[in-house]
């Protein structure tokens, strides 16, 4: 293992785990993938461009969380009929899986020209996939669902755009999963500061023993483009609009070369974690939008970060 500048997030030595020479049918990228715990084996769900440089999900396997292999067929490709395959015509991007209440939910980005919105479906096996409903208007993209109710409530996070507070991260309740409401704006990108121009909802929020742990993303813009970073919140176990503490430092950022360069140069980008019985979790990345990569943490020392180097969140 190899430690990154902060030390916190240790990337696996032979990353990256998935590259598209892995992948049996024809596409040009492995990224961004949801991650998740499945009957003893790891499950990934990562995106790929096809060649036409529109995105489907696909599913890869393991039982070290480290060596993956790669079903024949996609997961998901975009619907062929109905509301769906009006609006994900360009294609489905970044699903996360989120598991809950003895269900795997997943959300998914949807593009159609009439912009992205959020799609949801369910599957119990990893077989078969339901797709319930898109659950925002557009624009609207990376959405994560908390692993339980609250008060009855299924809870998530998500990201919306406006010109008066460009994409911020705010958090939404539902009775159903299918009417969302009650939205509050929760977090907000810090000027001059690492996640200046946007962050967003990275993996599903994951318990610690000081709350819940959300890995998100934060972007900022350079003469050289964009940079993509993942930086750690700690909101409340009870009331998890409540942030205790955003990380001020950034835990991790590209820096070996399939996270300099690729499809989309100087991104590492997460869409999925594995908490583990030892007190660690797996945390996956996309790299570069690219290849799929992977590393740990010690839970505790992320919540630990979210209450000793704090930023305000909003
Ligand atoms: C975001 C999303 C991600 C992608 C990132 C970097 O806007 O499209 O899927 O990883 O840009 O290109």
């Amino acid at each position: 293992m190899v430690e990154n500048h902060a030390g916190l997030v240790r990337r696996y030595e032979k990353n990256p785990i998935l590259t598209k020479e892995d992948i049996p049918y024809p596409v040009a990228t492995v990224h961004n993938a949801g991650a998740c715990k499945y009957q003893d084996r790891y499950i990934l769900l990562f995106r790929s461009h096809r060649q036409n440089g529109r995105s489907i999900i696909g599913l890869a396997e393991s039982v070290d969380g480290f060596s993956f292999v790669v079903h024949p067929k996609p997961f998901l490709e975009p619907a062929t009929e109905g509301v769906f395959a009006e609006y994900e015509e360009y294609g489905v991007e970044d699903m996360r899986i989120c598991p809950c209440e003895g269900e795997y939910l997943l959300t998914y980005s949807a593009y159609s020209r009439h912009g992205v919105r959020i799609g949801l479906a369910r599957t119990q096996d990893f077989d078969k996939v339901e797709r319930i409903a898109f659950i925002s208007q557009p624009d609207m993209r990376n959405t994560v669902i908390f692993p339980r109710k609250f008060d009855g409530y299924y809870v998530r996070l998500d990201r919306p755009h406006s010109e008066i507070n460009p994409w911020p991260i705010c958090i939404s309740y539902s009775p159903d999963l299918i009417h969302w409401g009650n939205s509050r704006v929760i977090m907000n990108p810090m000027k001059y500061h690492w996640d200046e121009m946007k962050i967003g909802p990275g993996a599903p929020p994951f318990l610690s023993e000081k709350g819940w742990i959300h890995i998100y993303h934060g972007v900022f813009q350079t003469m050289g483009g964009a940079v993509y970073r993942m930086g750690v919140a700690l909101h409340d176990l009870d009331n998890p609009e409540r942030i205790i503490g955003v990380a001020d430092e950034w835990i991790l950022e590209p820096d070996a070369p399939w996270e300099r360069t690729g499809y989309v140069p100087n991104v590492v980008f997460s869409c999925g974690v594995v908490p583990e019985d030892d007190g660690t979790v797996k945390i996956y990345w996309g790299a570069a939008d690219t290849v799929m990569c992977v590393g740990t943490a010690s839970i505790a020392d992320l919540a630990d970060l979210c209450l000793t180097r704090a930023r305000e969140p909003l």
